[in-house]
């Protein structure tokens, strides 16, 4: 498909923290809130309210210097499982709209909505739909952008906050381009946007003036991107770690595995591995259905034995394994833990997930 055709909406929660604190307080909801750390210590501030907004006080201020500037604010300590439990009532009413869900944060995510046929197919109405459906179960307001890739869709949901969305159409974008700054550009820090000052470029349009190989030439890799980007031209696709069935890694050895303590040490290496990847793919401890450890033995046979699970626990893979150990004592030449995920879908969910391929599973 198309990027002209392709429909992405970008929900984002309209100062999350701070939004469930006024839900759950409301008479303090008229005045300027915070949630962070104590202004008499280290402490900063995690968001704040749009009414602490204006008097510049924001995310990763120091809270005593948000005081300075805001005397009446009120800081409330972060209650981060509240934001978590909300987190997740709002990604239940994605999954209802789309299985093409990509989580950046508990309060934002891109959705994929080119295939969709609610609303007679409009991205627009049915992000509607869903701003109005978490209003209803979570009392919070979220912004929303629509645009024809995440790029777009992302600025677009900043455009007309809070509690309200914005859509880019494909006939919009050259003229959108043109005055859009060059510090909206994902992956354009600090010190890029220190290079393109010196270089005199503020906006899409001053990049859009240099060649492919002048962008190459001054920054390296990131130009071919950034010749896509000022042009509002985005390819990256909306990752659904929804969609995956499972995560695992495995390692073989050189010399076949005999003695426990060898096995329990490879379980906590290939852990730490198992963690980073996870992190990677954005996979959160209640999208876990089961763990497993498999062994290769010697003679090629694989073995893998599986456990329900909703948590990412270092000891519980160990333990698994050590049970599969006792069981199946043979030398290994290979170890690979994992976990099963839940699918998008109930129906879905039967009878097709394998996590590691043509094994025999025992289940305990
Ligand atoms: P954001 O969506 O960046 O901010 P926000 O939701 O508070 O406000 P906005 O209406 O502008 O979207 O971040 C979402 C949550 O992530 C935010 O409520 C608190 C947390 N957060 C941090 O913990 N540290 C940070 O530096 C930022 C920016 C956010
Ligand atoms: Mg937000």
């Amino acid at each position: 498909m198309s990027d002209i055709q392709k429909k992405i909406v970008h929900i984002d929660m309209d100062c999350f923290y701070a939004a469930v604190e006024m839900r759950d307080r409301p008479d303090l909801a008229s005045k300027p809130l915070a949630v962070g750390g104590r202004p008499e210590g280290r402490g900063v501030i995690t968001t704040c309210n749009y009414v602490a907004r204006k008097y510049k006080v924001h995310s990763a201020l120091s809270s005593r210097e948000a005081v300075r500037r805001c005397p009446d604010l009120i800081i409330l300590p972060n209650r981060f499982e509240v934001y978590r439990q909300e987190s997740r009532k709002i990604r239940k009413i994605f999954e209802k709209y789309t299985n093409l869900i990509e989580p950046i944060s508990l309060d934002e995510a891109f959705l994929d909505l080119s295939e969709n046929s609610l609303f007679d197919g409009s991205a627009s109405e049915t992000a509607k739909a869903i701003r109005w459906e978490i209003f209803e179960t979570t009392g919070l307001t979220a912004s929303a952008g629509i645009a024809n890739c995440k790029f777009l869709a992302k600025i677009a949901s900043d455009w007309k906050k809070p509690n309200n969305q914005f859509t880019i159409t494909p006939a919009m974008i050259p003229e959108f381009m043109k005055s859009l700054p060059v510090k909206k550009i994902p992956g354009v820090g600090k010190q890029t946007q220190k290079k393109m000052a010196q270089l005199k470029i503020e906006t899409c349009l001053d990049l859009q003036k240099l060649s492919l190989d002048q962008l190459r030439f001054q920054f390296g890799s990131f130009g071919d991107r950034l010749y896509d980007l000022s042009r509002g031209v985005d390819h990256s696709k909306v990752k659904s770690s929804r969609q995956r069935k499972s995560i695992s890694v495995e390692n073989t050895f050189s010399k076949d595995l005999t003695e426990w303590e060898s096995v329990e040490k490879q379980i906590f290496k290939l852990f730490d591995e198992l963690k980073i990847r996870m992190n990677k793919a954005k996979i959160q401890d209640d999208q876990l259905k089961s763990m497993a450890v498999k062994f290769k033995f010697s003679d090629f046979r694989s073995l893998s034995k599986e456990r329900s699970t909703r948590l990412m626990d270092r000891q519980a893979f160990r333990d698994l394994a050590f049970d599969h150990y006792l069981e199946n004592n043979e030398p290994i030449r290979l170890i690979g833990i994992g976990f099963k995920l839940k699918s998008q879908t109930l129906k879905k969910q039967r009878g097709q997930l394998n996590l590691f391929t043509s094994d025999s599973l025992s289940t305990s």
